[in-house]
């Protein structure tokens, strides 16, 4: 399916999101491909903020609320109840934040994942606690400002490899994916309704309010971050077979980070080091690629 030819929307406009926040194009995104037999599983964060605004809420799926850490549990909830009742069709799909995944949720979803239950869970990942003042999570990159991590004491701790975590649980399907490169991701959230066990999207989502940039940018910023291998596109089936999506240029990452004034506050040294541990990532991601065994 081209993205051309998603014409139903299940997201409104109109819905309170900052300008040039990624997310409702995410989900936009992944509810036009997953069609309007689908129940969204919505906790807290952002997304559940504009979703919750009744009477006036811009979702049009059917749509479940619950805290951050009973997140994954809810939709495994939800796939039973839906199963007792014999209906295998509807699709059900967890949203979560980076805070919501990473961190306050990581052992529902852990248990979802490992159950094997029948369900998608997405997470959006915009690299901080946002909605409630751009507080560090374990998904905020290093050498980043937030509000907790002011600028005499940046974030001084690696990206949490979330990717690896969920892998080692051997889920059939998960995939990386951005806005940038829409037909990919529409491409990875139909693979993913068509395979049954546990599913785990996991998008990019620039914040301009949180990591400072103009609000034009956000596409833009996307899709530096997959060319600069920051955010490589690719699928991981049952743990193992490693599959890159789309080939990246490789640009300088400095092309990604200058546009950030959360990257303003970097010293000597720190671009170099930041540099060579996207390199080491990468070459480790291609060492995975390579020793796929079927
Ligand atoms: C158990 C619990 N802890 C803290 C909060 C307060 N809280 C609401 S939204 C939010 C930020 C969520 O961050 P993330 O999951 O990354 O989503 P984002 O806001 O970035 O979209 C926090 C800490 C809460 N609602 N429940
Ligand atoms: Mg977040």
């Amino acid at each position: 399916m081209k993205a051309k030819e998603l014409v139903e929307e299940y997201l409104d406009s109109g819905h309170g999101c900052c300008p040039g926040c990624a997310m409702p194009i995410v989900l936009r995104t992944a509810f036009q491909a997953l069609g309007g037999q689908t129940i969204a599983v919505i906790t807290a964060g952002c997304f559940g903020t504009i979703s919750g605004t009744f009477p006036a809420s811009p979702i049009k799926l059917a749509a479940y609320n619950t805290p951050f850490p009973s997140t994954g549990a809810a939709g495994s909830g939800v796939r039973a109840a839906l199963d007792s009742k014999g209906d295998t069709k509807t699709t059900v799909i967890t949203i979560a934040g980076d805070g919501g995944t990473f961190d306050i949720g990581i052992q529902a979803l852990s248990g979802a994942a490992e159950r094997n239950d029948d369900y998608i869970f997405i997470c959006y990942d915009n690299e901080a606690y946002m909605n409630t003042g751009i507080q560090r999570s374990s998904a905020t990159p290093w050498g980043a400002w937030t509000t907790t991590t002011p600028s005499a004491n940046l974030k001084n701790q690696p990206k949490k490899d979330i990717v690896q975590i969920m892998a080692a649980h051997r889920i059939p399907y998960m995939a990386t994916a951005s806005i940038a490169y829409p037909e990919d991701f529409i491409h990875k959230i139909k693979k993913a309704k068509e395979t049954r066990g546990f599913k785990f999207i996991y998008a990019f989502s620039p914040c301009p309010v949180g990591w400072r940039f103009p609000a034009e940018l956000t596409i833009r910023l996307a899709r530096l971050a997959v060319q600069a291998r920051v955010f490589p596109l690719y699928e991981v089936e049952e743990g193992e077979r490693y599959t890159l999506t789309v080939e990246p240029e490789g640009i300088p990452v400095n092309e990604y980070l200058k546009p950030q004034g959360r990257f303003a506050f970097l010293r000597e040294g720190d671009l170099e080091r930041i540099q060579e541990n996207i390199d080491r990532g990468w070459k480790r991601l291609m060492n995975r690629m390579m020793s796929r065994t079927d």
